[in-house]
Formats: C-alpha cells, structure tokens, sequence
C-alpha cells in the first residue's frame, strides 16, 4: 500500500460512471404518456400500417441486444478496472497470448450477428413478398424533383411538382402495392410512419405492399440524396375511409387527370423552385 489516498480515490471512479449511466437511463421516467411511448419505440413514429411491426420490432429488438452486449461489456471492464487496478511498483505478470479468450473474442460476434441476421433476412423476406394479391396498386413515379401518383385501378393520377407538393389518397383497411420507377436518378420511396422505406431506381423496377391501419395525415419523403432540391421531393399521405378514397378519385376523374402517365425526364436543374431561397416545395 505505497499509495493509499491514490487508490480509493481511483475505486470512486467506476461507481460514478455507474450514477451517470443510472441518471441517463433514469431520466426517460419522468415524461408524459406520450413521451414514454416514444421511448418504448425508440424514437419510431407511430406506426399506421398493420406491417410496420415487422420493421419495429426488429428495430427494438436490435437495440435490447445491443444494450445487452454493452452492459456485458461495460460490466467487463468496470470489473477489470477494479479487479486488476495498480496495487503497487510491482510489474504485472506479463502475458503475450491466450487462447481460450482469443477463442471467446472470436466466436463471441458470432452470437450476436447470427441472430440479428437471421431475423433481418427473416423479415425482410416478409416485408417484401408481394405473392398476396393487394386490394388496389399505385404506380409511384419518383424524378427530380417530386412525385406522380398512378392509381392504376381507377386509371387516374396526380402529377406532383416541385412548388406543387401532390397527395397521395389510400383507403384504411386495404392492401396497396406500390410500383416505383424512376426516369432519372436514385430515389427512395419513404412514408415514415409506415416504416417502409425502399429504393426507386430508373430501369429497375421496385415493389412492396402494406395495408395502411390508421385514419390519419402524413408526410411522406425521398429518403436517398438525389441532387440539390431532394428536400423538396415531400408529399402528403392521407390515409382515409374508403368513401372519401372513392370520391377523391371522381375528383381526379373530373379535374381530367385520367389514364396513367410517366413525367417526362427532368434535367437537374430544369425545374427550380419559385423561390430558391426556400425550396421546400411547400406552396
Ligand atoms: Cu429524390
């Protein structure tokens, strides 16, 4: 004991990391209703189609194994600090190698990709069958710098541009398949409260179902960095019981937007906003 004062002035350190860690994970029990339910997502949206748990669980679960991993890991050394803090001008005994825990550090990752893994591919293959036969099909068309909307069974459209942001109409309760195509550059086909998100790639043809279960109004976005106004590519998503679907459709009809179309190849800088210094494509 060369050092006394220094030595339990070093074992206090591992017990206030262990308070702040404490106070962090703490600190979420002191919110509103609504609060702790995004903290029971993780910062997910509410989800508003009947798939999404497939994407949220995934995502909790990715998270509770990572916290896992990291108080093991945390654990391991917090113990090594204490265990095998300095006790003296002793030299340690010194060690080159160790096969048992180079053989635990190799195999180690192997139990916690497999798993993460395996429910990835596992869910994906489920998120992306399109085998079921949907109730109505949208052809999204996604280009610099907005939206069209093909509702291929009503043979009607709306063309969005980038000062006129479209709607996308979907009727609670029904499987829509959406088609996206692109006729210029990579997009990414993105409504956040379904989860979902893919790629729109020009002469590659992309496709996924879900059955939007929640009446509400959302914003959808291009979610793959496509030129200077991709934050303008946002449209709205109205999610609506089946009448107010149907008579949004008339209204299509009768404004003369019928048949199905694909907008012309835009070059980058073709279409600028009204005014550059606000290109958010929001009037
Ligand atoms: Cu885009």
């Amino acid at each position: 004991m060369a050092h006394p004062t220094r030595a339990r002035g070093r074992s206090l350190i591992p017990v206030r990391i262990t308070a702040v860690l404490m106070g962090a994970l703490a600190a979420p029990a002191g919110c509103s209703a609504e609060q702790r339910d995004d903290w029971s997502r993780l910062a997910l949206p509410e989800p508003a189609t009947e798939e999404a748990p497939l994407i949220g669980d995934l995502w909790v679960g990715a998270w509770i194994a990572a916290l896992a991993v990291g108080v093991l890991v945390w654990g391991l050394i917090i113990w090594a600090v204490i265990a095998y803090r300095r006790r003296g001008d002793e030299l340690p005994k010194q060690t080159r190698f160790n096969i048992p825990i180079e053989f635990l550090y190799t195999l180690a990752p192997l139990f916690v990709i497999v798993p993460l893994f395996w429910h990835t591919i596992d869910n994906q293959d489920k998120i992306t069958d399109i085998r079921t036969e949907p109730d109505l099909t949208v052809d999204v068309v996604g280009y610099q710098w907005s939206w069209t909307f093909n509702y291929v069974d009503e043979d009607v459209h709306e063309i969005g541009t980038i000062n006129d942001r479209p709607t996308l109409y979907l009727p609670v309760g029904q499987m829509v398949r959406f088609n996206l195509g692109s006729p210029d550059v990579i997009h990414s086909f993105w409504i956040p409260e379904f989860y979902m998100k893919q790629d729109v790639f020009p002469g590659q043809p992309n496709a996924y179902q879900v059955t939007p279960d929640r009446e509400g109004t959302f914003e959808g976005r291009c979610a793959e960095f496509c030129g200077p106004f991709h934050q303008s590519m946002r449209f709205n998503v109205e999610v609506v019981p089946e009448q107010e679907f149907d008579a949004k459709m008339d209204a299509l009809r009768e404004a003369g937007q019928t048949g199905l179309v694909d907008p012309p190849i835009r070059g980058a800088y073709d279409d600028e906003p009204l005014d550059p210094d606000d290109p958010g494509g929001d009037r």
